[in-house]
């Protein structure tokens, strides 16, 4: 007999949706326990009872036989390179935790002394957003050793800046409300793929009569859905979104009351925008949108903001992975302001709602400790998206930004040699023998290969946490459902650990989990009135207390008191001016003429689940694929299921033809996945991020995966009854 326990607990993968989850528990006689089934909480309004895809078979990562359960050292003569996937324990050998972290410590206070202790860089992202695993006692301990600070610009730094520098904020239309609205415009927004839980209430604003428009360049699984899919060029948005701000002045469709009540700069924006390089007869050209969709959409727009059931944009963060995504996304942030569609329920745009929570992130993290550390001042700052450049260009540059030079790296929460941009430059940097190279992670992933010590780490349902979200307005908290597996340790527990093991002797790195907890919701601010632990510990989920009106409706922005920013109203100026991307059409030359898009898999994770068998089946159809358009392949020689060299001046990779339509010309798109599972037969072993640059997003310092250019050629076939890998195959040797 085993008894069976139901458990609170919340996705903490990095999705607006942060999904409340029910995890059933089974204890068997001899006292284990297992997770043996997750459901969405039903009770949840907006996870509503199920999860996506990718959770639903999360058991099957969970209790995975690779899954990394031990410290590990690499072994002695063993070179830094990729290993082929369930090679990996060859070069690793299991120690106990004492030894890994007095190992750690001993080296990290060695590399201090001798290099300063900036030449430690910290490298953590998304693997987890709950509160504590995202950044706590991590941040207090490097914090308290005075390393390098690390700026987290990988994902939405651009956008967010951008959003914030229009509203003082980031928040939006909540997800609830998109069931209100009259037209829906998933703007650079996989839906469907990436944010699922949005989509009921979208089906529920069509089944009331509601138009879906999707503007991307790919014809996503969202696009197909659409009632209309604008396949728009990539980069070139903030010129849509000038083109539909032309028509709005130009045909009276603005509400000045709004705009004189609520914003700032608008009679600069309204001349701006009726310049004729915004008509839309000139942005047909350069969007590949031609002017009378543009009028039509704009139209629409606008009307809609004046019925019951306004406009809502659905902005997500594809639009500002270019270039010029940070003016793009200004651009668009304006146009609900320029129809004053905040007004009403259903209206507004949503990036993100991740400003809504007001966690203690001082309290939390405490950046006071590294007037403690060595240095006695403020860190260097490390922008994440130039990890290539910091790992390889060792002298000092003119800013001094690389003195000292990177000499220990500790990864956790992240995946760089797989998700960082100029993956060449990466990886030359991680092979490096001088490097001190600590990885915490769940499994052996492309960047576990170049550690020098491993540590494992738990998935959610072995941890607890308290999370907010990016994409609704719940704080939640989520329970152990189960012991953490093998010898895995949190990351509080790790850096709790180190703390103690370098000698740190503040007692706040005695913190427990709980007081973490009550130091992240120790605040008096208003919209987190009545949320303590122990009512999130009740009920799982708590609905922020924001200000709503007379009918007790929540309308951000609707009124001039939301904005955050320093006039007190929307920001409008600087006014947003269109600039193509470098690597766009507008200036490929003969060597590079494609755009590249290295998309998101809507079955992975950003790189996580990408190991995984059930998730590569799920995934078969495009994984290991290069899109095209039959034009552009024909133009090369190339057929369907051909292989394929992508490539330009930072790198290459090996991919199979698949020659649907789902890009237009000029247009080709590919996954992003672990490097390892793409070996060629020379052992070359690349992801499409050794394609991508470091070059910069225009706000936000963030990385411009979506500007890319690159050539596409066909490789002779060698033996064509011969797949091309994706799973373990001996491979990088
Ligand atoms: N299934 C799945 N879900 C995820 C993730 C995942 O990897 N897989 N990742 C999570 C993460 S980290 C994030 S940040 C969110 C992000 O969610 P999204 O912002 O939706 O992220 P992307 O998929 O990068 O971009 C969305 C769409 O933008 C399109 N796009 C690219 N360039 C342009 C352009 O120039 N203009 C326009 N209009 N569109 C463009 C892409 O083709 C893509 O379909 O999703 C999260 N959810
Ligand atoms: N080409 C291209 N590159 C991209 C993107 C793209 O669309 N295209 N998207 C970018 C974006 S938006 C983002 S957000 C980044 C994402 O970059 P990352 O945040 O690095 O995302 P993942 O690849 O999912 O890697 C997260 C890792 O954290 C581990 N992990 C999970 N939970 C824990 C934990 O509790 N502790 C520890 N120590 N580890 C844990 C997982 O096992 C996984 O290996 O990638 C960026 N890179
Ligand atoms: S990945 Fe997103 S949609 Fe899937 S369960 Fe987690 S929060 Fe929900
Ligand atoms: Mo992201």
């Amino acid at each position: 007999m085993s008894l069976s326990r139901t458990v609170h607990a919340v996705c903490s993968l990095d999705c607006p949706d942060s999904c409340g989850v029910l995890v059933t528990v089974e204890t068997a006689a001899n006292g284990v326990e297992r997770a043996v089934k997750l459901q969405g909480d039903p009770a949840h309004p907006v996870t509503r009872g199920f999860l996506c895809g990718k959770v639903t078979r999360f058991l099957d990562r969970v209790y995975a036989p690779d899954r990394l359960l031990f410290p590990m050292r690499r072994r002695p003569g063993f070179a830094k390179r990729p290993l082929a996937h369930g090679h990996e324990t060859e070069a690793f050998e299991r120690i106990s935790w004492e030894e890994a972290l007095e190992e750690i410590a001993a080296r990290l206070a060695t590399i201090a002394r001798e290099h300063g202790p900036e030449s430690i860089l910290p490298y953590s992202y998304a693997g987890t957003i709950g509160q504590l695993g995202y950044g706590s006692m991590d941040r207090r301990f490097f914090h308290r050793l005075g390393a390098s600070q690390l700026d987290r610009t990988i994902c939405a730094s651009a956008g967010g800046v951008a959003l914030s520098s229009v509203y003082g904020t980031k928040l939006g239309t909540p997800p609830q409300d998109f069931a209100h609205a009259g037209l829906i415009v998933a703007w650079g927004a996989n839906i469907h793929g990436n944010n699922i839980h949005l989509w009921p209430f979208i089906e529920e604003a069509r089944r009331q009569g509601a138009r879906l428009v999707v503007i991307d360049p790919y014809r996503t699984r969202t696009a197909a859905l659409a009632d209309e899919h604008l396949a728009i060029h990539p980069g070139t948005d903030g010129l849509l979104a000038l083109a539909m701000m032309h028509v709005l002045f130009r045909e009276g469709l603005a509400d000045r009351e709004y705009l004189a009540a609520c914003t700032h700069g608008a009679d600069e924006l309204c001349t701006h925008a009726l310049r004729p390089e915004h008509s839309p007869e000139q942005a047909a050209g350069v969007t590949g949108i031609d002017a009378e969709t543009i009028v039509r959409l704009a139209r629409a727009y606008g009307e809609a903001a004046r019925s019951s059931r306004p406009a809502v944009i659905r902005l997500n963060y594809g639009v500002q992975r270019s270039e010029g995504g940070g003016t793009a996304v200004r651009a668009i942030a304006m146009l609900p302001l320029i129809t004053g569609s905040w007004k009403r329920r259903g209206g507004g745009l949503q990036l993100s709602t991740s400003g809504a929570f007001p966690f203690n992130a001082q309290a939390l993290q405490m950046p006071e400790l590294m007037q403690k550390s060595q240095l006695g001042r403020p860190a260097r700052v490390v922008n994440m998206s130039l990890l290539g450049q910091a790992l390889t260009e060792l002298d000092a540059n003119a800013e001094g930004a690389n003195e000292p030079p990177v000499k220990a790296l500790f990864v956790y929460n992240s995946n760089p040699a797989a998700i960082a941009p100029n993956q060449n430059a990466v990886l030359t940097g991680l092979r490096r023998a001088d490097l001190f190279t600590v990885v915490h992670d769940q499994f052996f992933t492309d960047t576990a290969d170049y550690a020098d010590l491993l540590l494992p780490a738990p998935t959610f349902l072995e941890t607890k946490d308290m999370q907010g979200a990016y994409g609704h307005l719940f704080a939640q908290l989520s329970h152990q459902a189960i012991a953490p597996l093998g010898e895995a340790r949190s990351n509080t527990s790790l850096f709790r650990g180190l703390a103690q093991a370098m000698g740190f002797e503040e007692p706040c790195f005695n913190d427990t989990d709980d007081e973490l907890i009550d130091a992240a919701l120790a605040t008096d601010h208003p919209w987190f009135a009545g949320i303590t632990r122990e009512r999130l510990e009740r009920e799982g989920h708590v609905p922020l207390s924001l200000p709503a009106d007379a009918d007790r409706q929540v309308l951000p922005f609707a009124t001039p008191e939301w904005f955050g920013t320093a006039s007190g109203k929307a920001e409008l100026l600087p006014l947003p001016s269109f600039v193509a991307p470098v690597e766009s059409r507008a200036h490929a030359d003969e060597a590079y003429p494609l755009e590249f898009l290295p998309r998101k898999a809507d079955h992975f994770m950003n790189s996580t689940f990408s190991n995984q068998g059930t998730h590569q089946r799920m995934e078969s159809a495009t994984a290991g694929t290069l899109e095209m358009h039959a034009e552009d392949a024909a133009a090369r020689g190339v057929a369907h299921k051909d292989e394929v060299e992508v490539f330009n001046a930072r790198g290459s990779i090996t991919l199979r033809a698949s020659l649907n339509a789902k890009v237009g010309r000029g247009v080709v798109a590919a996954r992003l996945d672990w490097s390892k599972l793409n070996g060629d037969l020379s052992g070359h072993q690349a992801n499409v991020n050794a394609l991508t640059s470091e070059r910069l997003t225009d706000m936000g310092g963030g990385p411009t995966f979506y500007s890319t250019l690159v050539e596409v050629r066909r490789i002779q076939p060698r033996d064509t009854s011969q797949p091309i890998s994706r799973g373990c195959r001996p491979g990088g040797q």
